[in-house]
């Protein structure tokens, strides 16, 4: 089901690429899917993504980057199932809890994976996944707003599907006492487009890109 050419260029342990890939997967639609090397990018990618970075989509002919936007584009080509919510409070509060995710947590978690500063980092990514399991607690239901799975959902699934890396490197008590945010966690790693935007090797990919 899809009335468009979609390629999704990726890189294999992405956090921000697997936003998109869930979001597709929940809309069910077809696209074709291409890893680069990061540390060779090829040319054709550097004329179509003008930050260097993973993902872009591919629409047809035109080159969409950055995650959040290409996730937005989805809802609005491919309404069904609906992943934003109707009322533009709850809508902005999940785009507000989206860039909590790239703002807050994303940094420090992507620095203690390659182990920099762990000390300081562990501390920051700590304190930002206190604030979101608080948040959990104001809104009942499986998901982050409520019981429907959506795009902000898809934002925060890639840090648990990485959950098992961060253990194996030596982080793994940051969700101790944090139990919403725990429960939240295995709610979306049972979630079915979470499962199958997962790449294949994820643990093993981003254990050795820690390794450099
Ligand atoms: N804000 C961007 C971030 C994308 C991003 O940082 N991608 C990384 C890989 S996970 C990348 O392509 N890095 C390559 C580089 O910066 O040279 C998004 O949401 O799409």
């Amino acid at each position: 089901m899809s009335d468009h050419d979609l390629h999704l260029i990726s890189f294999e342990s992405c956090p921000y690429v697997e936003r998109s890939r869930i979001v597709l997967e929940e809309k069910g639609v077809d696209y074709d899917l291409s890893f680069i090397d990061l540390d060779d990018k090829p040319e054709w990618f550097l004329e179509i993504s003008p930050r260097g970075k993973v993902p872009v989509l591919e629409v047809d002919d035109t080159p969409i980057f950055e995650s959040s936007v290409i996730n937005e584009m989805l809802e609005e080509l491919y309404p069904e199932p609906a992943m934003f919510p109707q009322d533009p409070v709850s809508r902005a509060e999940a785009r507000a809890w989206i860039v909590y995710n790239s703002d807050v947590l994303m940094g420090p978690a992507y620095l203690l994976m390659i182990d920099k500063n762990a000390d300081e980092n562990r501390e920051s990514l700590r304190s930002g996944l206190e604030r979101v399991d608080q948040e959990l607690g104001e809104h009942p239901g499986r998901y982050f707003l409520g019981d429907d799975f959506g795009l902000v959902d898809a934002v925060y699934a890639p840090l648990f599907t990485r959950w098992e890396a961060m253990t194996k490197l030596g982080h793994g008590d940051l969700l101790d006492g944090l139990d919403e945010l725990r429960d939240y966690g295995h709610a979306l790693l049972e979630r079915p487009s979470v499962q199958a935007a997962r790449y294949d090797d994820l643990t093993e990919a981003v254990l050795a890109y820690s390794e450099g």
